[in-house]
């Protein structure tokens, strides 16, 4: 009997592994998308020159300053938001790639911003190469939601400024996250949320979390043992886009401790 319990024992935790390396290998972090806000000006009778054009991942199209009523004077500037909140440590800018040199940018500003109002003093300052290659530009990783490419001149000196993309270079750790601290009844074993499968969950009241225990040993060897027990974990909150349902909320466990049975 005490063998069979152990053998028991050792399947679960077995069974509970093979989920979680599972559950990691079908999850995947939303992509960071971008939107362009505001623009000081753009050209939208004599070309297609809309701001939009910088973010619209096509390098054929090109955003372009007002040229032709009007020559508006730099600086020119675009303002993008970021889908999400992420890290960034640095920024694209991809000049227009016809045979034209018109609007690209020579002398530049970069800002980053939470909401996009406040954008602070530059974190960065720079002059681009007078090619039109993609230039990358970085800097201590900074948390935005919104960006500011600001033009202060042309290559050529002339008034126009121009853009065939603009892109950012997320940290590794991208994204935010959120600490949480829960109480709750742990519950191991092959289990469904919406048509996924998960190994591990946390039952809170009437919300179950699923759980990630990173493939530690210790975690999993904890959640076996604490398995219908009421637990105390922390860890951190992140919302993952799932396969069979759009968003997975899923606890990174740090830790994971019995909180006394009730
Ligand atoms: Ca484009």
């Amino acid at each position: 009997m005490k063998y069979n319990s152990i053998l028991l024992k050792m399947v679960a935790a077995i069974i509970a592994l093979i989920l979680s390396g599972m559950a990691s290998s079908t999850i995947a972090q939303d992509k960071v998308t971008l939107k362009v806000v505001k623009a000081d000006s753009e050209e939208t009778a004599g070309e297609d020159g809309k701001a939009a054009n910088a973010v619209d991942g096509d390098p054929g199209t090109i955003w372009h300053t007002q040229w032709q009523d009007t020559n508006p004077e730099h600086p020119h500037e675009i303002i993008i938001e970021l889908s999400q909140p992420c890290r960034i440590s640095g920024f694209t800018y991809l000049p227009r790639q016809d045979d034209s040199d018109h609007g690209n940018i020579k002398d530049y500003e970069f800002y980053v911003s939470n909401d996009g109002d406040d954008f602070g003093k530059p974190v960065k300052k720079g002059t681009f190469e007078n090619n039109n290659d993609k230039q990358t530009v970085t800097f201590d990783a900074k948390q935005c939601r919104f960006i500011k490419l600001k033009a202060l001149s042309e290559v050529n000196d002339l008034a126009w400024a121009s853009a065939a993309e603009i892109g950012i270079i997320e940290t590794a750790s991208a994204g935010d996250y959120i600490k949480v601290e829960i109480k709750g009844t742990l519950e191991t074993g092959l289990m469904a949320i919406g048509g996924e499968t998960t190994g591990t969950v946390i039952h809170v009241k009437n919300v179950t979390w699923e759980l990630d225990l990173g493939g530690s040993k210790e975690l999993q060897e904890s959640a076996t043992k604490l398995n219908k027990k009421t637990v105390l974990l922390t860890g951190t909150y992140q919302k993952i886009k799932g396969v069979e349902i759009r968003e997975r909320h899923i606890i990174k466990v740090a830790t994971l401790n019995p909180a006394g049975d009730n």
